[in-house]
């Protein structure tokens, strides 16, 4: 897009708990501070293309502020497209140490056994989320687009959507998404997971969180979600992973400052001829450091030849430093670092370099460069960015990552050399053979990491965000408009004058309701003397449009004289003539896909296996719900990963989950027909997913109607499949008036 267009189209409104510009009081003069923060620095190209706004807290409450200063802080953030989110210091206590770093930061990381909770901080959390909603809404203006950026703002997305029902809205959130049964413990957990559905798209770092938050909204809120989007009454939202990288020519480029190359210098004639083995953290128990430096020291003691040749270069920045619990952990590193220095130390040599401070980008390059190993073992990690920035730092080729297999990251960079981070002696072993590794084998693992970090950088990621929340927005705004009154006399005029009708026709949840058992819902008279009629002259066609079988299509329809569609487009019967199969790929699938649905319905009571043809079918519409949801939730992770490779799909659609040959759908029947008949007027009703693909077939001034709520792209609604008929019903008595 050239970069007129990305002017031209609405600004991006970022929201994230802090600014990318602070202030602090310094001898006590206001001054400003530029965040070096991976998202203010990751974002800089986009925004240098975008006009955007940043909401956020400015660093200083409003009781530390006099009036005057107040508006001083918001004009000098005016001029940097910010606008600052002013909080008391007790609103901020709450929300920020109490709730959010109290609370949500140890649950959603595992550490359940430090979260603490008081209804004053949940108080202090909701009234600053709505003060970053009024700030946001006084701000927007139409067209924009609002991300809202991790766990401190989880409110936000719902509180924006009641103020500005059209705006589109995302979410992302940096720390990981823990399995349900770590959200069942969270109080307050209907109103954050509702909170965040609030926004078109919500982003995960990886899928696992995906899955977890699928699976916690299905248990705690209710909300059905197919592959990835949650259904609400009237609206959809999006979840999927968007991994976040680094600006990697950054750091891949850094070797070339003069700046970068005089702290290498700086660092080598700290450390002489020893081997660097290097660890790099924000302080935060999540990070596992005291696990870190036990098994530094164990692997000091299992390989002592290493004594005296190897140091560890702990570079901690401070953070969260008036939270108790932050201060405890720096005793105990302190003290950690002083126990091994003084057990193994010697007069020329210091086997562990601990710096506690913040550092300069050259000085942090310089270190990634210099260092032969880097020990990244978080004991929970939503990403870790620091594992990128040294595969990004090592453009020699040459070093190894040893890397936690719990931090997001792991599933990216698969030439790390992965260790439990709570298993010392695992840990310990696998730093000694990173340091007795071939180079060969180290520019090797590289390899298999760089060019995936180098292509899906920060500005790939955030550009890959917005254009999904563009598209899940587009989505949204659309809403089919419900069929009564002037809108259905339009359809039955319409239908008189047309010349050539195609009418198509979902059935189960279309035109019956759905039954405990697939052959219990079977056509009542009432329903075959309606298709039979609807069909009877020669102006109409009419096609019954299935996921059923064949034989079950013929056996109920064959005598009405309709068109068949059997398994979701697999088969297509025309009137007066044989079946015919619209895919020519076999079903070998099968062969390992039943055995895995066979298993879930013996161990689901009230669920069954249904073989078609093309496909199979696992229901479980008489299941307890739910153990159901519960199972549909797992088996869809099983079958996704069984039918990789396979020529087949995995579909949810009401209560079943089927397999079913790739590249059959309703929606290639559909265009057959239309193409076959050169209907000049086409009419296409279903309830569920599946009838979506017919929709899209369908010519765009053609009538689409959805039976039931649920977004969908439909351009008319009915609210029951009686309605649909008492419609179709209409119709037959226009046909007999205008040929009586
Ligand atoms: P963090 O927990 O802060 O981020 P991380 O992803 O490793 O963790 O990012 C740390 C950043 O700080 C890196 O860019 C690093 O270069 C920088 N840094 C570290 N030590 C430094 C020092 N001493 N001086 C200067 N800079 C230093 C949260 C989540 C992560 C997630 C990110 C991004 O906890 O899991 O990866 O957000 O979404």
């Amino acid at each position: 897009m050239s970069r007129a267009a990305e002017k031209g189209r609405g600004r991006l409104v970022i929201v994230s708990n802090r600014l990318p510009v602070s202030f602090f009081r310094r001898k006590g003069q206001l001054t400003a501070v530029e965040s070096s923060g991976g998202l203010a620095s990751g974002l800089r190209s986009l925004l240098r293309r975008r006009d955007f706004l940043w909401v956020g807290w400015p660093g200083l409450a409003t009781d530390d502020l006099s009036p005057r200063e107040r508006e001083f802080v918001a004009g000098e953030l005016a001029e940097r497209h910010c606008r600052p989110v002013f909080l008391s210091r007790s609103e901020f206590d709450g929300y920020y140490r109490g709730f959010s770093n109290g609370m949500l930061w140890p649950l959603f990381h595992y550490f359940a056994r430090y979260c603490s909770f008081s209804d004053a901080h949940w108080r202090a959390y909701v009234r600053a989320n709505e003060a970053f909603a009024r700030a946001v809404l006084d701000a927007v203006r139409p067209g924009d687009t609002v991300w809202v950026h991790d766990y401190h703002l989880m409110l936000l997305p719902a509180m924006l959507r009641a103020g500005a029902t059209r705006l589109s809205i995302g979410f992302f959130l940096h720390i990981p998404f823990p399995s349900s049964e770590l959200i069942r413990l969270l109080p307050r957990r209907r109103e954050l997971l509702e909170g965040v559905l609030g926004a078109d798209l919500v982003g995960f770092h990886v899928y696992d969180y995906v899955r977890h938050f699928l699976s916690s909204a299905r248990l705690l809120t209710g909300h059905e979600h197919r592959i990835g989007r949650v259904w609400l009454r009237e609206r959809e939202v999006t979840v999927d992973a968007f991994p976040m990288g680094i600006d990697f020519g950054r750091f891949s480029g850094a070797g070339r400052e003069p700046e970068v190359a005089a702290e290498l210098a700086r660092l080598r004639a700290r450390v002489g001829s020893e081997r660097i083995v290097l660890s790099v953290d924000r302080l935060d128990y999540t990070k596992g450091l005291p696990e870190r430096l036990a098994a530094f020291e164990l692997f000091l003691r299992r390989y002592p030849k290493y004594q005296g040749k190897v140091c560890l270069v702990m570079l901690v920045v401070p953070s969260r430093v008036r939270i108790v619990r932050y201060r405890e952990l720096k005793q105990e590193i302190d003290e950690l670092i002083g126990r091994i220095n003084g057990r193994f130390g010697s007069v020329g040599w210091t086997p562990v370099h601990y710096l506690y401070r913040s550092v300069s980008f050259p000085e942090l390059a310089a270190l990634y460069r210099g260092a032969d190993v880097a020990l990244v073992t978080p004991l929970r990690d939503g990403m870790n960015l620091v594992a990128k920035e040294f595969v990004a730092s090592r453009e020699s080729g040459s070093g190894v990552l040893v890397l936690g297999e719990v931090a997001g990251a792991a599933g990216e960079l698969v030439g790390a050399l992965a260790v439990n981070p709570y298993d010392r002696g695992e840990v310990a072993g696998a730093l000694a053979a990173a340091l007795a590794m071939p180079e060969s084998e180290q520019r090797q693992r590289l390899a298999m990491m760089r060019p995936r970090v180098e292509h899906y950088g920060v500005s790939h990621w955030a550009a890959d965000f917005l254009d999904r929340l563009s598209e899940a927005s587009r989505r949204r705004s659309h809403r089919p408009g419900h069929l009564t009154g002037t809108r259905r006399a339009r359809l039955i005029a319409d239908w008189r004058r047309a010349r050539r009708r195609l009418v198509l026709l979902d059935y189960d949840g279309t035109l019956v309701d759905f039954a405990g058992r697939p052959e219990e819902a079977e056509p009542d008279p009432g329903l075959l003397r309606l298709l039979k009629r609807l069909g009877s002259g020669e102006r109409t066609r009419v096609v019954i449009i299935s996921g059923r079988p064949r034989t079950t299509l013929d056996r109920w329809f064959g005598a009405t004289g309709a068109d068949l569609v059997a398994e979701h487009g697999g088969w297509v019967r025309v009137r007066g003539r044989g079946w015919r199969t619209m895919t020519m790929a076999g079903t070998d699938w099968k062969r390992d896909v039943r055995p895995v649905l066979e298993d879930y319905a013996n161990r689901t009571p009230g669920t069954e296996v249904e073989e078609k043809e093309l496909a199979l079918a696992w229901h479980y519409r008489r299941a307890e719900s739910r153990l159901g949801e519960a199972r549909a939730d797992e088996l869809c992770q099983v079958l996704v990963e069984l039918a990789a490779g396979k020529h087949c799909e995995v579909v949810e659609g009401n209560r079943v989950v089927e397999v079913r040959n790739q590249g059959v759908d309703k929606g290639a029947a559909a265009r057959l027909l239309i193409r076959r008949y050169r209907p000049d007027l086409v009419l296409a009703a279903g309830d569920d997913r599946t009838d979506e693909d017919t929709f899209a077939a369908v010519p765009a001034d053609g009538h689409t109607i959805r039976v039931g709520a649920g977004p969908s792209r439909a351009r008319f609604r009915v609210k029951s499949n009686r309605e649909l008929r008492a419609l179709l019903n209409a119709l037959i008595g226009d046909d007999n008036d205008n040929s009586g």
